[in-house]
Parts: C-alpha cells; sequence; structure tokens
C-alpha cells in the first residue's frame, strides 16, 4: 500500500510513525509512505496556506489552492483522499479494516479551525473524526488512522490471528491480562490463569470481557438484545 500524508506538520507524523510496527511494514516494503509538508505546493512568497474566513468569524481557514496542487499532483487512478476533521465520520475498526483493502490512501491534514469547502465537495473521498475531541491539527489523528490501518495488512503482524481476536475486531473488551510473579505486593493473579485448564480460562475471559464492556462501554452491548 502507498500513503501520502499531506500536513503542515511533518514533524508531529514522522516520529510515531518510523517505530516498531510501522518501521518494520516500510522496511519490508509492505507500506510506501511519504510525509508531505503543504507549504511545498503554495506559490508566493510567504508559502501561503490559509486566510480569514468569507462572512467574518474567529481564526484562519485553509485555502484551496496549494490541497488541490498537492492532491493532484500525488494521486493515480486508483487513490483514495481522506481529509481528517472533527466533522468527518467517525473512525473506526470497520473502517480501519475497508481502508486495509485500498492501494493508495492520500491523507489530508487540517488545522483545527477548518478548511475550504471545496476541498471537501471536489476533492475528499471521505471524511474522518477520530473521535469527539478537539485537536491542534489533524496529524496526529491521520497517525492514528494510518497505525489502524498499516497492522492490518498482511504481512505487518506476526501472528495472524491477533489481528482478529484483538478488542473491537470481536465486539466486546478483552478481559484482564496478567504476567509474572503470580504475587506481587499481596495481589495474586486469579488462580484459574494458573491452573491449566484451557476450557475454564477461555469461560472465564469471556465472562470478565462481557463485565468490563459492561463497567467501561455499554454502548458496544445495546444492539446485541
Ligand atoms: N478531532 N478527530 C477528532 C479529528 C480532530 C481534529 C482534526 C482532525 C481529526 O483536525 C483538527
Amino acid at each position: 500500500m502507498k500513503i501520502d500524508i499531506v500536513t503542515l506538520f511533518p514533524e508531529m507524523c514522522r516520529a510515531p510513525l518510523s517505530e516498531s510496527m510501522m518501521k518494520r511494514a516500510q522496511e519490508n516494503a509492505i507500506v510506501d509512505l511519504r510525509i508531505h509538508n503543504l507549504r511545498d505546493w503554495t506559490q508566493d512568497r510567504h508559502r501561503t496556506v490559509d486566510d480569514a474566513p468569507f462572512g467574518g468569524g474567529q481564526g484562519m481557514v485553509m485555502k484551496p489552492e496549494p490541497i488541490f496542487a498537492a492532491v493532484e499532483s500525488l494521486r493515480s487512478d486508483h487513490s483514495k483522499v481522506i481529509l481528517m476533521t472533527p466533522q468527518g465520520k467517525r473512525f473506526t475498526q470497520q473502517i480501519a479494516t475497508e481502508l486495509a483493502q485500498d492501494r493508495h490512501l492520500i491523507v489530508i491534514c487540517g488545522h483545527y479551525e477548518g478548511i475550504d469547502h471545496r476541498v471537501v465537495e471536489h476533492l475528499v473521498d471521505l471524511e474522518l473524526s477520530i473521535g469527539d475531541y478537539v485537536l491542534t491539527n489533524g496529524a496526529i489523528a491521520a497517525v492514528v488512522v494510518i497505525d489502524a490501518v498499516v497492522r492490518l495488512l498482511p504481512g505487518v503482524l506476526g501472528d495472524a490471528q491477533s489481528a482478529q481476536d484483538d478488542s473491537f475486531s470481536a465486539g466486546l473488551l478483552e478481559g484482564p491480562q496478567y504476567t509474572r510473579p503470580a504475587e506481587f505486593r499481596d495481589w495474586k493473579v486469579p488462580d484459574v490463569l494458573l491452573s491449566g485448564n484451557h476450557a475454564e480460562i477461555a469461560a472465564w475471559r469471556k465472562e470478565q470481557g462481557v463485565k468490563r464492556t459492561r463497567e467501561n462501554r455499554p454502548d458496544l452491548l445495546e444492539d446485541k438484545s
């Protein structure tokens, strides 16, 4: 998969996308990731990327010209153009799975005040938000989406099964995990996990997953009668 990120803050994306699985995916040529500075597509001496809003109001709006120039220079006929914006559709594991099927993603990161709407109407295929909170700009949101998509690409995860079993893929949260030592500061690991009874362990984990989901994420249980 090819991924182009277009941002005003390339350094905000660089480090998190250069570590761990993202690093290996690039070294193994599973993903070809490029991070671009939107200012490279400006034409004026000041490299202007934003301007005051028509109709008045606070803040600045990102100008359309550099964004159109960037996407038009990067895209081919199988590109999906994504805009990171708080007004977008909420990003989910389902959407990550769908995006993992694409050949080329172009991810545009706006700043929080907004973007000329002609970009949304005439250039963008999909507007994505990562959740209901304010961020200073879309670069960190883009990193979240790219991390979630790239780990699903064939050959990125060591264990093919682990993508399947994760929280959200299963529709429930995972239960608690423990490792050595079996006793730490008087707190013991639940006996069942040391029992060697795999059926009982599986049942316990399922039950704990349901309990945790009910406590922390009741919304995940709601449509399931
Ligand atoms: N807040 N998702 C939640 C977002 C966001 C802010 C963004 C982009 C995606 O840009 C300011």
